[in-house]
């Protein structure tokens, strides 16, 4: 597998990532084939696959499905560890680093290897920040963890910096769906100027305008699950 090396080829030549995320508890199984019809006829790059409250066994289905219409590397970013599934191309194992709750920083972890060995997913080590955007999100609710408050850029800055020091090859700043406001270009430029490994930049972002704000400031990849959700038409804004 080579996703995470083609992250960092476009990363290198400064090609802008935009990946759909697709919630398993919200997406319908008969709708997949003319959703990802149109995410193959836009500018997407991934299908990122995961959600908040999802049952077992319905991300395996998903999943299956979604790759019947489309080439593109579908990536899980899951909740959960019941949203493991080899149907995928690769996993982001994230911890939580944001907050100090020990379950999403190793116990998750511990409980996924017998998941993840030999499931033949490539597993892509990210560092997963929540920032504070103005109302409580499922992230923090399920996580039960504090997200950094948005004035503390240092803080924010510093907790990225750790998690590259780690090993961890992404890292993943999270407003949360639905987000009132996206994570600040002031934010998203510190960050990236103290980083060394790709910066994914989601939350909140529900326009091209958003979205191209979000790359101009330093994020590599762009994920975007809600406005896809609300109105299939942002495809047609995004077509390539
Ligand atoms: C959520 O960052 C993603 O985990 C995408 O958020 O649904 O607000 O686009 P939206």
């Amino acid at each position: 597998s080579n996703i995470y090396q083609n992250i960092i080829s476009s990363t290198t030549k400064n090609e802008k990532l935009l990946a759909v995320l697709i919630d398993p508890d919200k997406m319908e199984l008969s709708k997949v084939s003319s959703f990802i019809t149109k995410a193959n006829q836009s500018v997407a790059t991934h299908i990122f696959v995961g959600g908040s409250d999802v049952d077992e066994g319905v991300t395996d289905i998903l999943v299956s499905e979604i790759k019947k219409h489309t080439n593109l590397p579908v990536v899980l970013f899951p909740g959960d560890v019941i949203q493991i599934t080899d149907k995928a191309d690769s996993i982001l194992f994230l911890s939580l680093i944001s907050g100090r709750n020990p379950d999403y920083l190793i116990s998750k972890h511990i409980e996924a290897v017998p998941r993840l060995k030999n499931s033949g997913l490539e597993i892509i080590p990210t560092g997963y920040l929540l920032i504070e955007n103005g109302k409580v999100t499922s992230v923090q609710r399920v996580s039960e963890t504090k997200p950094i408050p948005r004035n503390h850029v240092q803080i924010i800055s510093d907790t990225a910096k750790a998690g590259e020091l780690l090993g961890m090859k992404l890292i993943y700043l999270e407003a949360g769906s639905g987000a009132t406001h996206p994570i600040d270009a002031h934010i998203i430029s510190k960050v990236k100027q103290e980083l060394n490994i790709p910066l994914i930049i989601g939350g909140g972002i529900r326009n091209k305008t958003e979205m191209e704000e979000a790359y101009k400031a330093g994020a590599d990849l762009v994920v975007i699950g809600t406005a896809f959700e609300k109105g299939e038409t942002f495809f047609e804004e995004l077509k390539k």
